[in-house]
């Protein structure tokens, strides 16, 4: 089957072939996955991984080689998301044979079908004052969104219940929720993920509608603590989504794996039990990160050159904030790399620690995000605010160094073509 995903994945590809990125049409739709079309190499045996203790270099290809140019970063990226489906988080199915749905000034409604099997879900809506079609921010869950900010900023509230694309309380065998109608509820793909295709059919079914209550091209998300995890995973999985937006996340969300046991957060193994957040695949791995051939600062490079603010609780240590700040150091050395650099914000300079308090602090920098990525009407530059209270140092994280890469693509048999990213660029 092709997808729709391949088809504009190939389209992006052929167009960015006959028009140099600077003269790319600015209005080029977004597509879910523009690395879909890249051949992707064999990925390691779970058996084979070796024991590497430090970050993995996120410009370091599977064969080795390391990326030269911006646009190979589509292909290295589309390895990072296989990686990521393999041994972390499981599985993000393409887009379903059959979404349709609704769009309401009150509610969004969405029907999926696969291989003969169906669900729906949906999601209520809440519209700023003024005039639309307008920029949208997914929150997930409801808990610790500042939604009078981003409603009083210009964006739309769609409120979205993860639990009825993917349950907690069940066993990993038994998975719950319209994602597992469809793929099997002893899919090893975690909820996570699940989520993340939640939100994912939902712009999908904004793309239908035309836009014109709810742009589909402006769509945001975020979410706090297990659903801060959501939105990481959300905005990294769809480059539809302009900005992402976690908060207070905690283990099998931002912060590295590999420095969850250090730091005293959430174990790995108690994050991996709680919930089935992540896929059953990690469950081989919550005693021996190391063995990992990826880690988080990788997921936080998926969302490059996309807008990124990470707000963060160092009051917290069950949260591993000092490991989701060296997440978010990685993960912006690969923004920098495209020329991206001010597009991530990290933020845990706070002072309330309760966890998923509405704070003060994050008022002007989410108004400011939302105006930058998702209303198009602002050019404030990102920030890293981190609290001396759980700062992490990437130099002792890394043994790799950030390269200057060229415009455009270099020759590669991985690469398709020269990619046009066709999320908002730092300067609009
Ligand atoms: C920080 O997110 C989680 C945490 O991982 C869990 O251990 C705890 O039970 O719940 C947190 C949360 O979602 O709080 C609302």
């Amino acid at each position: 089957m092709i997808t729709r995903s391949l088809v504009a994945a190939f389209t992006v590809a052929a167009l960015a072939m006959v028009i140099p990125h600077s003269d790319a049409p600015a209005a080029l739709a977004p597509v879910e996955d523009e690395g879909a079309a890249c051949a992707v190499p064999a990925l390691p045996d779970a058996g084979a991984l070796p024991t590497v203790a430090t970050l993995p270099d996120p410009f370091t290809r599977l064969d080795g080689t390391r990326i030269t140019a911006t646009g190979d970063w589509t292909c290295r990226r589309e390895e990072i998301k296989k990686l990521s489906e393999k041994f972390v988080h499981g599985t993000k199915p393409a887009r379903p044979q059959t979404v349709t749905g609704t769009v309401t000034s009150t509610n969004i409604t969405v029907n999926v079908s696969d291989q003969g099997r169906s669900a729906s879900f949906s999601a209520s809506v809440s519209l700023p004052s003024g005039t639309g079609p307008f920029p949208a921010v997914v929150v997930v869950g409801g808990l610790g969104a500042d939604t009078t900010t981003i409603k009083a900023a210009g964006a739309a509230v769609i409120n979205f219940d993860p639990y009825a694309v993917g349950k907690e309380g069940t066993g990993r065998a038994n998975k719950q929720g319209a994602f597992y109608t469809l793929y099997g509820s002893t899919s090893s793909t975690g909820l996570l993920m699940a989520w993340s295709w939640g939100v994912s059919r939902i712009i999908d079914v904004l793309e239908q509608s035309g836009g014109t209550i709810l742009r589909a091209d402006a769509t945001g998300v975020t979410g706090c603590s297990r659903f801060g995890k959501g939105a990481f995973v959300i905005g990294a999985f769809d480059q539809r989504i302009a900005l992402t937006m976690p908060i207070e996340s905690g283990t099998a969300g931002v912060p590295i794996l590999r420095g969850v046991p250090g730091e005293g957060a959430q174990s790995l193994s108690s994050a991996y039990s709680e919930q089935p957040w992540l896929g059953d695949a990690f469950g081989s791995f919550t005693g021996s990160p190391t063995r990992l051939p990826i880690d988080m600062h990788e997921i936080v490079a998926m969302v490059a050159p996309r807008g990124l603010f990470i707000m963060d609780n160092p009051h917290i240590a069950n949260l591993g904030p000092r490991s989701a700040s060296v997440a978010a150091l990685g993960g912006a050395e690969v923004y920098k790399a495209l020329g991206a650099g001010d597009a991530i914000t990290y933020w845990s300079d706070i002072q309330n620690g309760n966890h998923c308090a509405i704070r003060p602090e994050w008022t002007t920098p989410l108004q400011q995000t939302i105006r930058r990525f998702l209303l198009r009407t602002g050019t404030d530059p990102g920030t890293f605010r981190i609290s001396a209270k759980a700062a992490g140092n990437l130099a002792e994280w890394r043994d790799w160094q950030t390269p200057t890469l060229t415009t455009g693509s270099s020759p590669s048999p991985s690469s398709p073509s020269p990619s046009n990213p066709s999320s908002p660029s730092p300067s609009t």
